[in-house]
């Protein structure tokens, strides 16, 4: 056997070329370590079709770094020897090649970081944990930001990534267009005559193959189908649906971008977000892309930009208040949220039209756009008071592109409100008024969204009130919220009775009643 200097470790979500723990690396005397361990695939039981990609693009880099003469050891799930877990098999690979050292780019998620710190102790030799500098903010340089701020906004965090990174500025380092945010204009609904385009689905090759294979046999029993995949596996795959991204849907990503339609799941988004997550493509080369197609007179102005302040603004400072924050912000609960999450957050089957869709949609391809998981899925578990942590673990599991650094800030954030506002300066919260106005779902649907209560009215009309009832005491003085409140003022006693009345019944009869607060504040 060759001799070991380092042993490199790759992570499912680190499938770059240029990922830390490859940039100095020794062909000769090095060995890339990747490993499918079943402890990563059920820490929360992911999608199949997320467990499928991951393992197929894992099986696709290997293959790659092989091709380029690397030696890369890779270990399947099913290896006789396999000991489960990433520590297991970082230790085996170490005591398989004697290798002196242990080289690994730190992970995104807080539980793994916790264990590899634990790393050197246990292998008996050194492991240098290299920062994940994939991102456009490091971690410390978020920290500075943040460090003395009153509040934590992602506008003001995004005009400084403009202007660091040089993104969508004029020739005197002002915002293009003379506005940093294109928002107001990002919010129409879609026309009945509107046909988005489709984004590209890649076949499955003999090694897609293989791995759907074994995702059928072992993880049959999670939630989401795996019939149907149609992701792509490889940089050069991710390359191509970013292509077709800008060419076909980035000119109406930003007048469309928060509408919803029956049966459609992707509309004018993107859906590269499993890749850019899990290492496939580049988050500057995404936004220069998009930065090029406007200055190139392919998107308007409101397009690129929106588009843009998702990945330099959203994604790096949801991923900046993650580290900033862990391990409490996971033990946020501003409501005291404690009912337990709907059982039909696992099979779709439910009346509400809007949350059928949603969830149906996730089941089938791990995939829903961001509004539909902010103002469906993520407002009906605000407005209903589902336990945040049960809510976090749904949405990890359920999304394709969820690890726990994007994922949490926005279930717990953005979503729920469960940390007090750091993040949003309101909650989320809407009556069903907001999804008639985007979506075609209301006229779908068994409940009237123009009844307030009653047995067929729009259900959230009446939990988006009672929710304002119950939380008065923590949410009033939010100058966001007056005219909500304004409105609530003009109500009789009798109509507040009977909206919360309506709500307990509609909580019972989903399973959910539990203790219901709204009564002791009356
Ligand atoms: P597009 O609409 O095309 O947006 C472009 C890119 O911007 C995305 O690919 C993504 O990388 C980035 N982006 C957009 N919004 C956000 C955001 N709020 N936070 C971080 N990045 C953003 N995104 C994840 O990548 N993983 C998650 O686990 C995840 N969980 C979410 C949970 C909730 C409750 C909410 C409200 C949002 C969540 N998001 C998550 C953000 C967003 O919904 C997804 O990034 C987006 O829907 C992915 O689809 P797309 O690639 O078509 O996005
Ligand atoms: C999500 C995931 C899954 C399902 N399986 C693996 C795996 O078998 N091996 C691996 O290295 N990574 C996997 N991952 C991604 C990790 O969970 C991810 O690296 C951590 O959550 C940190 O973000
Ligand atoms: Fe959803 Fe209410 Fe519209 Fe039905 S009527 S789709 S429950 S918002």
């Amino acid at each position: 056997m060759a001799t070991t200097d380092a042993i490199r470790l790759v992570l499912g979500d680190q499938l770059s070329r240029s990922v830390a723990a490859l940039r100095d690396l020794q062909p000769e005397r090095d060995v890339v370590l990747l490993a499918e361990v079943i402890g990563e695939a059920t820490y929360v039981r992911h999608h199949p079709k997320k467990i499928a990609f991951l393992f197929s693009a894992m099986r696709h880099f290997a293959a790659r770094l092989r091709g380029e003469g690397l030696r890369v050891d890779y270990v399947a799930l099913d290896h006789p020897d396999s000991t489960g877990s990433l520590r297991g098999e970082a230790a085996r690979a170490v005591s398989r090649h004697q290798a002196r050292r242990l080289v690994v780019t730190e992970p995104g998620e807080h539980r793994l970081a916790v264990d590899m710190a634990g790393w050197t102790a246990a292998m008996g030799v050194p492991v240098a944990i290299c920062e994940d500098d994939r991102f456009l903010c490091s971690r410390s340089a978020f920290a500075d930001w943040a460090n003395g701020r009153k509040t934590l906004r992602m506008e003001h965090f995004y005009r400084a990534m403009r202007q660091r990174h040089g993104v969508l500025l004029d020739g005197d380092g002002r915002p293009e267009g003379g506005r940093w945010n294109y928002d107001a204009d990002n919010r129409k609904a879609l026309p009945a005559e509107i046909e988005p385009p489709d984004p590209p689905r890649f076949a499955a090759d003999a090694t897609t193959t293989a791995v759907l294979q074994l995702v059928t046999e072992r993880f049959a029993d999670h939630f989401g189908d795996l019939d149907g995949f149609w992701f792509g596996v490889t940089a050069d795959q991710a390359e191509r649906a970013l292509t077709h991204f800008i060419d076909h849907a980035l000119p109406r990503f930003g007048d469309y971008q928060d509408a919803m339609r029956q049966d459609r799941a992707v509309l004018y988004h993107s859906a590269l977000s499993l890749y850019m997550n899990a290492g496939l493509l580049d988050p500057l080369t995404v936004i220069r892309r998009a930065e090029k197609a406007y200055r190139d007179g392919g998107a308007a102005l409101n397009a690129a930009e929106g588009f843009i302040r998702q990945i330099l603004g959203w994604r790096e400072y949801v991923r900046g208040i993650y580290w900033l924050t862990m391990p409490g912000y996971a033990e946020t609960n501003f409501f005291g949220a404690d009912r337990p999450l709907p059982a039909f957050y696992w099979t779709g089957d439910t009346a509400l039209n809007c949350l059928a869709q949603a969830i149906g949609q996730t089941k089938r391809e791990a995939y829903a756009h961001h509004i539909q998981r902010l103002m469906v899925t993520g407002t009906f578990a605000l407005l209903t008071g589902i336990d945040p942590k049960q809510v976090s673990e749904w949405y990890l599991i359920a999304y394709a592109d969820a690890y726990e650094w994007v994922e949490l800030p926005n279930v717990h954030g953005m979503a729920l409100f469960a940390d007090g506002g750091l993040l949003a300066s309101k909650p989320y919260a809407a009556s069903g008024a907001y999804i008639n106005r985007m979506s075609d779902y209301c006229r779908h649907c068994a409940y009237d969204v123009a009844q307030k209560t009653g047995d067929r009215a729009c259900p959230f009309n009446y939990l988006y009130w009672t929710f304002l009832m119950a939380h008065e005491d923590k949410l009033r003085g939010n100058p966001r919220l007056g005219m909500a409140y304004k409105t609530l003022d003009r109500m009789d006693a009798m109509r507040r009775r009977t909206i919360r009345n309506d709500s307990a019944r509609f909580l019972d009869a989903i399973g959910i009643a539990g203790p219901d607060r709204t009564r002791k504040r009356a």
